[in-house]
């Protein structure tokens, strides 16, 4: 039941937002009749209202005194193949952002393009399943007005990030569900704590989903894939950690 209500709440989406990318009218569908339709208020309802609502609320955001002075990176900290020390060399000029998969018009952006984007900023909270956090501020356009323009495909269910590097070899990957998608907080990254994003860091573009774990906020983004089911991406489970030592999908603060 949840996820037929993900979808309709996705598709609302979609109906609000022709050509919002360009005028920067973004807004989430999620306030119109659908939620009229979901929050009827008897009990039931009320039960899936707990559900949506926990899903739809925003992390905490935080003031620019509480930053931290140091943010660690973690994980891949250079891609360092042949291709992306090239883009690294030529400043990203060359870096294209691909969106395909279950959608009705392919993109293909340069970094240009995304920076010149209606852009968020946020300061949030990291946090690593290590055990470490660290506030920071990130800035970049919506993931939600982009997959408007792209125009998903009924059958698209999840978001799949292909990534620029090999972790251990193994090309890193992850995913997020349509209600992550299209979560006011979902952003592609490309400036940190005011600077342009830094290799450490996951340039020149990474995922920021404020309400999960650090494992699914994709560095080095280079393909956005909209499918219909996880089950022929990587193992299966749906990223790389989840495919290499069984983390959770779904990883929620
Ligand atoms: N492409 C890619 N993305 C990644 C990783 C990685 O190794 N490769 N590590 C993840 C983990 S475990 C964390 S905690 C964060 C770390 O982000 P940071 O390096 O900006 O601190 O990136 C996540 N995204
Ligand atoms: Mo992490």
């Amino acid at each position: 039941m949840s996820r037929f209500l993900t979808r309709r709440a996705a598709l609302t989406g979609l109906a609000v937002g022709a050509g919002g990318l360009l005028t920067g009218c973004d807004k989430l569908g999620n306030e119109g009749p659908v939620r009229k339709f979901i929050f009827k208020g008897d009990g039931w309802n009320r039960g899936l209202q707990r559900l949506i609502t926990s899903r739809d609320a925003l992390a905490p955001e935080f003031r620019p005194d509480q930053m931290s002075p140091i943010f660690r990176s973690n994980g891949t900290r250079n891609p360092n193949t042949q291709s992306y020390n090239a883009h690294a060399a030529a400043d990203f000029s060359t870096w294209r952002l691909k969106i395909d998969g279950r959608v009705a018009r392919p993109l293909s952006l340069s970094m240009a393009q995304l920076r010149s984007l209606p852009a968020r900023s946020q300061i949030t909270r990291h946090d690593c399943v290590e055990g470490w956090s660290a506030i920071g501020k990130w800035t970049g356009p919506r993931l939600g007005p982009l997959l408007r323009h792209a125009g998903l495909r009924d059958d698209a269910r999840y978001i799949v990030f292909h990534c620029a590097d090999r972790f251990g070899g193994t090309p890193y990957y992850e995913s997020i569900d349509l209600v992550d998608a299209f979560h006011p907080q979902t952003i592609l990254a490309w400036a940190m704590n005011d600077h342009v994003l830094s290799v450490p860091h996951g340039a020149p573009v990474r995922l920021r989903v404020e309400r999960q774990l650090g494992y699914k906020h994709a560095k080095y983004v280079e393909r956005i894939e909209a499918v219909a089911s996880l089950d022929d991406i990587g193992r299966g489970q749906g990223g790389y950690w989840e495919d290499v030592a069984d983390y959770d999908w779904y990883a929620g603060i």
